[in-house]
């Protein structure tokens, strides 16, 4: 290695290897002081970094050492979220063992990763596939079945005839198997939920204690997928005998415009009424052909069928008709809806399509609509009418009024509704937890006692279809129930992966505790910075602030509002595009990483895609400009080297260049400081580094002037503020011209408020308002001193001549305006 040329593969392999062996950047079990705990999405092991993952750990990196180099004892781990289809799915193409495709796939990205000098404590590495990972997840399952938390019931599932298995969602393509290419039918078969919907409102107010914290966006669509909606129960008693209808409707205030009832196909209602008329069974199976999703059923064409039966109007106890509608959710509010023509535009659709009536009953604005007349539904709240007793009130009030009403007849009550449903984690997989149960002939469902976790999940199956080897292993199988000793079953369904990465940040903190966590977690988190993409903002960031209060109601966690929430601040970070498309396998555009660092090197690389685009934005790929960032690192690299040392002290006073200088160090020291803590603009702060450096390479000083001196003040700030994000150049840089205090947990700059302070200040001289000149003053003239110092300027003679001055305006530290005539 020439000193006088930078050559990044050799630096960074040495730099690293001394990372490695000084420890120093394990974290302490327990942080003293202040502590920063900074966090990515922990990846798949899917075999190679792609630059997504590059650009996601490069941002959190340059987070975690700003805030160790801030004096803060930081967390700065990374793991592997190891279980997931698509182990399975290349055991299947290559014969591969699911286990030992995903443990070779994590020593290669490892190796990656450690190439990318990430400031990692690797000795927290976590691995979620590893017994010693799952049996808490386990553990915990138990708990919450006890808790009442965890529940059996009948759900739908695709079905594949030809490979006799159930497919995940991304393994159906266009309604076939992805394998088979059979038509997927439906079945329904009993699978495990966890009571996410017992936490619905707590979900929903932590969202508020986030604001200003986590994307604005990402809180919106959190609070969507929660969906509360206020409104009343309403029960509707049926016309010939015993029993009720029950809705749930957000408008009691349109109760007496109710003119039938709709239930959904599956209601138990309608399949009653379907053993007796065909009519109504058919309409029923044809329902079950459109997909049960929300965004189906809101886009089909609105169909229905009248059941024959009647209700009675609860206060008027009018008679109406129900019926059985396709767009009426079976899984929301009561699955029945009290439809009300006049208010709502479905149900208006609805009534045209089948001559129903409508009924008017809140007038809009000015006079009163006649049905007749109506062409849409009038949504509006507004003033009630038709409604005998509450005719006049408004919908607020009437709402109030109408429900009170109901409750005093027992037939109703104020109710809230969640669109948030519960989670359901069976998965009908190979690769994944298992789900510690077991089916008794004699006792049905029976916990495995706590004593014989972990349920291991074995390794050694080659794969020759998609079918779980677990059905077909008896050694697995077979166990003797834990209640009654008869021979019984062990459940086979194993955990969806979301289960894995809703808790990993907390295990972080106590990785080898010999139970699910110890107290070093409560000392660690929450997590101070979360950073990964956007396409995680409901599910993953939902289902970990669950695990994070079902942790704490376990009492893993301390109960403060502290711990309530696990991410503290989130950063959702754009998507790496090439010609304008997102980077993608699929698209077959994609530029490995690893051939930007054997090309470049990993300060090229942070540096580039760091520099690129702020962290939030999409970032399209530049060969130039990766080329660009080299370039600007081989800069610096000369710019220390040429450096005559020794960097000596500031002398107490500086003549007016080396001020100057000074000043833009310190500048520059601000700005970047401003862009990594709070704006978090990294791509702000590099250009500043830029700047920063064109100036340095001008500065021409004998050694040992003031100048000089600056100079040497100037590379040193430059070096740090750099190191964020080029670590390896910085770092050996660091050791011609440092301090020799270790550059990692060196102390972040601080601006010199004296060193900002300017002695002149820049005034733009307008004559009747019209830039003439712009001027260095010293900065403390006075306005008298400024007016008389440009009158006097010889320059300004050519404006003024022939006029006569009638006044002169100074605007403090901007402007002086001469206004002549
Ligand atoms: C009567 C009514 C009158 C309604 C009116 C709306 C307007 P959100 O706000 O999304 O919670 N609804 C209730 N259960 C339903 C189900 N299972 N499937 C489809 N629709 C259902 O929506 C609540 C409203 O959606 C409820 O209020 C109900 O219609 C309908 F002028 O009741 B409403
Ligand atoms: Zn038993």
């Amino acid at each position: 290695m020439s000193e006088h040329s930078y050559h990044p593969q050799s630096l960074e392999a040495a730099v690293q290897e001394r990372w490695e062996r000084s420890g120093i950047f394990r974290a302490p079990d327990r942080p003293s002081g202040e502590k920063f705990y900074a966090l990515a999405m922990f990846p798949y092991p899917s075999g190679q970094l792609h630059m997504g993952h590059v650009r996601n750990y490069s941002i959190v990196d340059a987070i975690a050492r700003y805030q160790r180099m801030c004096g803060k004892t930081v967390l700065h781990p990374m793991g592997w979220d190891a279980f997931g289809l698509p182990a399975e799915n290349a055991a299947l193409k290559n014969g591969s063992a699911p286990a030992a495709w995903t443990f070779s796939n994590i020593e290669h990205m490892r190796g990656q990763l450690k190439r990318l000098g990430l400031s990692y404590d690797w000795s927290r590495e976590i691995a979620t596939c590893t017994p010693d990972y799952y049996r808490w997840e386990q553990w915990l399952f138990l708990r919450l079945w006890e808790k009442g938390l965890v529940y059996q019931k009948e759900s739908q599932v695709n079905w594949d005839p030809v490979d006799q298995t159930v497919l995940a969602n991304e393994q159906v393509v266009d309604g076939r198997g992805w394998r088979s290419g059979a038509l997927v039918e439906r079945r329904e078969i009993r699978q495990w939920f966890l009571r996410i919907s017992a936490y619905a409102d707590e979900l929903l107010a932590g969202l508020d204690t986030l604001q200003g914290q986590w994307p604005d966006q990402v809180l919106a669509m959190q609070r969507n997928w929660i969906g509360r909606s206020e409104g009343a129960e309403i029960h509707f008693p049926l016309a010939s005998g015993e029993g009720v209808i029950k809705v749930f409707s957000t408008r009691p205030d349109t109760l007496f415009g109710a003119t039938y009832l709709a239930v959904a196909p599956e209601h138990p209602l309608a399949l009653e009424v379907a053993e007796k008329d065909p009519q109504v069974a058919a309409f029923i199976e044809r329902c079950k052909h459109v997909a049960v999703s929300e965004a189906s059923i809101e886009t089909q064409e609105k169909e229905g069928v009248p059941l024959g039966i009647e209700v009675r109007h609860p206060l008027t106890g009018a008679p109406l008709p129900v019926w059985a509608a396709n767009f009426v959710l079976l899984g929301y509010g009561e699955g029945a809806v009290m439809s009300v023509p006049a208010h709502d535009q479905r149900d208006f659709e609805f009534a045209r399509r089948y001559g129903l009536p409508v009924r008017v009953v809140i007038a809009n604005g000015g006079g009163v609509e006649s049905a007749e007349s109506l062409e849409a539904a009038m949504t509006a709240p507004g003033i009630v009418q038709n409604s005998p007793g509450f005719d006049g009130l408004e919908s607020e009030a009437a709402k109030a009024a109408i429900t009170a009403a109901l409750e005093a007849k027992g037939l109703g009550k104020k109710t809230i509704t969640y669109r948030l449903r519960d989670w359901g984690i069976s998965r009908q997989r190979y690769w994944g937890t298992p789900i510690p149960m077991i089916h008794c002939p004699h006792c049905g469902v029976v916990p495995v006692p706590e004593q014989d976790l972990p349920v291991v999940l074995p390794t050694h199956y080659q794969l020759h279809d998609p079918r779980s080897p677990l059905l077909d292993d008896p050694d697995f199988l077979h166990v003797d129930c834990p209640q009654c000793g008869a021979a019984a079953r062990r459940e086979t369904d194993t955990m969806d992966t979301f289960v894995e990465s809703s808790w990993y940040y907390a295990r972080f903190a106590c990785p080898d505790a010999d139970k699910m966590l110890d107290e070093r977690a409560a000392a660690w988190l929450p997590v101070d910075q979360y950073v990964g993409g956007v396409e995680h903002a409901v599910l993953h960031l939902l289902y970990a602030r669950f695990f994070n209060r079902l942790l704490r109601d376990v009492g893993l966690l301390p109960q403060d509002a502290q711990h309530d929430e696990p991410f503290r601040r989130l950063l959702t970070q754009g998507m790496v595009l090439k010609d304008g498309s997102k980077m993608s396998k699929s698209k077959g555009n994609t530029v490995d990483p690893q051939a930007i660092l054997d090309r470049y090197g990993a300060d090229t690389a942070r540096l580039f895609i760091l520099f690129a685009a702020p962290p939030e934005q999409s970032l399209e790929w530049s060969d130039s400009a990766v080329e660009g960032a080299y370039r600007f690192l081989s800069r610096i690299w000369r710019l220390v080297q040429d450096y005559a040392l020794p960097v000596t002290p500031l002398p107490a006073t500086l003549s007016a260049p080396a001020a100057e200088l000074r000043r833009a160090v310190h500048q520059c020291i601000e700005r970047v400081s401003l862009n990594m803590a709070e704006r978090q603009h990294f791509n702000v702060a590099i250009a500043a580094c830029m700047e920063l450096s064109n100036q340095l390479a001008k500065t021409e000083a004998a050694a040992g002037s003031d100048l000089h001196a600056v100079l040497g003040e100037g590379l040193r700030a430059l070096l740090l503020l750099l190191s964020p994000f080029a670590p390896h150049l910085t770092e050996v840089l660091w050791e011609r011209i440092g301090d020799g205090l270790a550059l990692a947990t060196h102390p972040w700059p601080v601006a010199d408020p004296d060193a900002l302070r300017s002695d002149t200040i820049n005034l733009v001289i307008q004559v009747n308002g019209k830039l003439r000149e712009r001027l260095d003053f010293p900065a403390a003239s006075s306005p008298a001193e400024l007016e008389t110092a440009v009158l006097a300027r010889p320059e300004m003679a050519r404006h003024l001549e022939g006029k006569s001055v009638q006044k002169v305006i100074v605007v403090p530290g901007r402007l002086i305006n001469i206004v002549v005539a």
